[in-house]
């Protein structure tokens, strides 16, 4: 039986598809509540084809409990944050979770950590939990690394499509844990040792960093001698060795916006690209702000509260809103005792700040200037209802004559 330590945004999944392709599961998690949707048979999230994955998980018998459980195999999949001030990512959950399996795991079992660490976190944070419990890793305990690579809205397709990288000490217990992610990864699978497979993880969403902030810093450029950026961009991806990604409002989420900082945190001295890369897209939701209040005076608007947000989520036709762009806008917003402007997500059904609207046509008929923070499809399906707004269209989604871009 293999226990799923944390039921997230990548924990559910995971032990959903293992459920469903016939491996006996059972998900822990600490919070109660959480256990409890589950076990009403609810989901926690919404994502593309969870709903159907989770009934067929129930159906194969997956059981929800906050208690660990007695076995071979645990898998976790646990947040790891970072420390504001230091970038260096912060293992308590990790270590936490470690800690209370090491109270129940028998000898043999193989501790499986999916959550993203920083190159070293397992050497440093986690060999010593095993240790200090008298457990000889390597005999009664086992260790294996395995990111998990999967995108919040295509994660039901990817988890069963993407290759996966596995680090492990020996290859043996590595191909063990291979075959059980076998039982639905149809993707290539390396088994490689687990610094390599600590830092793979961070790197590719590192590169993924660098590249938005690059089309970031173009977007900035371009403004200030007021050129298309969207037109450069796609004129150059037609070179065969060039694909420049898409400049936004900002970069949010729980992992390119976190992930580079644990290599800027742990080389101060020698991550500068990555460094100002992260500050770039930063900077982003300030930038958006500052071409709001150019708009409004270039069109003679004096009322911030005339002004809306369209969208609060990180990304487009997903619910997650963690540390979103138009979040940090909000945030910086309000260090200017400035008003709060309106705000509209379709995916955000519960009041999380103030301002907030339930209907697009309600929050378009208190609105002047709509800035398009997100592109859910909900507006690229509704563009005519923007006809007569004046709209700051942060991701080049509208083809009208009264739209700004960033
Ligand atoms: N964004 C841009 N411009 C772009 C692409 C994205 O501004 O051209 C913004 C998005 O709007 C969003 C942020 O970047 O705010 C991140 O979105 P994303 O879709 O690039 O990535 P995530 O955070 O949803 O998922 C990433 C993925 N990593 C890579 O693509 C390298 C995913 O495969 C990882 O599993 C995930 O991080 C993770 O958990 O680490």
């Amino acid at each position: 039986m293999i226990n799923v330590i944390g039921l997230g945004y990548i924990g559910l999944p995971t032990a959903l598809m293992l459920a469903s392709h016939d491996v006996e599961v059972v998900g822990t998690d600490y919070n109660a509540k959480l256990v409890g949707t589950l076990n009403e048979g609810k989901t926690t999230f919404k994502e593309d084809g969870l709903d159907e994955l989770f009934s067929q998980a129930l159906a194969k018998g997956i059981k929800f409990t906050t208690e660990y459980q007695v076995t071979d195999t645990y898998i976790v999949s646990v947040p790891t944050p970072y420390d504001d001030f230091s970038k260096k990512v912060d293992a308590c959950y990790v270590i936490d979770a470690v800690k209370t399996i090491m109270d129940v795991a028998p000898k043999g079992a193989v501790i499986v950590i999916e959550s993203t660490v920083s190159p070293g976190t397992i050497d440093k944070y986690v060999r010593p939990v095993i240790e200090a419990n008298n457990f000889v890793i390597g005999e009664d305990i086992h260790l294996v690394h395995a990111p998990e690579r999967i995108i919040p809205g295509n994660m039901i397709y990817e988890l069963l499509h993407n290759n996966r990288t596995i680090g492990a000490d020996n290859v043996e217990i590595g191909e063990k844990i291979k075959t059980m992610y076998a039982s639905f990864c149809q993707g290539d699978i390396v088994v490689t040792d687990i610094r390599t497979a600590e830092m793979t993880k961070v790197v590719e969403n590192t590169f993924r960093a660098v590249n938005i902030a690059f089309a970031n810093e173009l977007a900035k450029i371009c403004r200030h001698d007021n050129m298309d950026v969207y037109e450069i961009i796609k004129i150059c991806n037609m070179h065969p060795r060039v694909n420049i990604l898409q400049p936004g409002p900002g970069v949010g989420g729980h992992c390119i916006s976190v992930d580079p900082w644990f290599l800027v945190g742990d080389y101060p001295s020698i991550a500068k690209v990555i460094d100002e890369s992260m500050r770039t897209n930063d900077s982003m939701p300030d930038f958006v702000l500052n071409r709001v209040y150019e708009i409004m005076k270039e069109n003679g608007l004096t009322d911030v509260s005339r002004v809306g947000l369209y969208g609060l989520t990180y990304k487009e036709n997903v619910d997650d809103m963690r540390d979103s762009p138009t979040l940090q806008l909000l945030k910086s917003q309000k260090k200017h005792l400035a008003p709060t402007l309106k705000v509209y997500d379709p995916f955000i059904t519960d009041d999380v700040v103030e301002n907030q609207y339930h209907d697009l046509d309600s929050f378009l008929n208190d609105v002047d200037l709509v800035v398009v923070m997100v592109k859910h499809n909900e507006i690229k399906d509704n563009i005519e209802k923007l006809q007569n707004k004046i709209v700051l269209d942060c991701h080049n989604i509208c083809d009208l004559p009264n739209v700004y871009h960033i």
